[in-house]
């Protein structure tokens, strides 16, 4: 049966965490701008010490990113947390985008939630990110990661088919192999 041998471009759409920040502790807060360190005791925030160690803020919890490179796509991921008798809502915005309105934040226990980062809000390579209270006595936030697809924006991939249609592809570049559908395959 001959073989059809095809060079494959795969475009990934899945983000990676880059960066990392856990709030409320100082020494691991390197993109922190505004914010004071605090840990909810084990009684009132029923979760691990990360999500129960916060950055928090009369007004505004501030994050700084910079030198970003602005062709590549970003996400967050952020933990929040309360106390169980002290419900607060907030909302998360960058350059002036919201990136959620008004959430209460879980109580007692915590959430992880993922964001889309809009392209328009690293077009000048630096993402500003602020945290703010809507209701409660401050702003907190727990953790937050930078995902992006910075480092991972191309892998190459060689694909053998034969006449009954069926596809396999191998990757090149001595990467994990990786899901690619139809939509992310162009042959050249
Ligand atoms: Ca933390």
């Amino acid at each position: 049966m001959p073989a059809i041998i095809a060079l494959l471009l795969c475009t990934l759409a899945p983000l990676e965490p880059q960066l990392y920040d856990d709030l409320g502790d100082p020494d691991r807060s390197p993109h922190l701008i505004t914010g004071s360190p605090y840990t909810f005791g084990e009684a009132t925030v029923d979760a691990q010490e990360s999500a129960r160690t916060v950055a928090f803020d009369p007004q505004a919890v501030v994050l700084r990113y910079e030198e970003l490179d602005a062709s590549a796509e970003y996400a967050l991921r952020v933990t929040y947390a309360t106390e169980r008798d002290g419900p607060r809502t907030q909302r998360l915005t960058c350059e002036g985008v919201e990136l959620h309105g008004p959430r209460e934040l879980p109580r007692g226990s915590s959430e992880v939630l993922d964001l889309p980062v809009p392209g328009s809000a690293v077009q000048d390579r630096v993402l500003e990110l602020s945290f703010e209270r809507v209701a409660g006595p401050n702003a907190v936030v727990s953790e937050v990661w930078l995902l992006s697809d910075e480092s991972i924006k191309e892998r190459h991939l060689a694909a053998h088919g034969d006449l009954r249609g069926n596809l396999t592809a191998l990757v090149l570049d001595g990467l994990p192999p990786h899901r690619c559908t139809d939509d992310y395959l162009t042959a050249l």
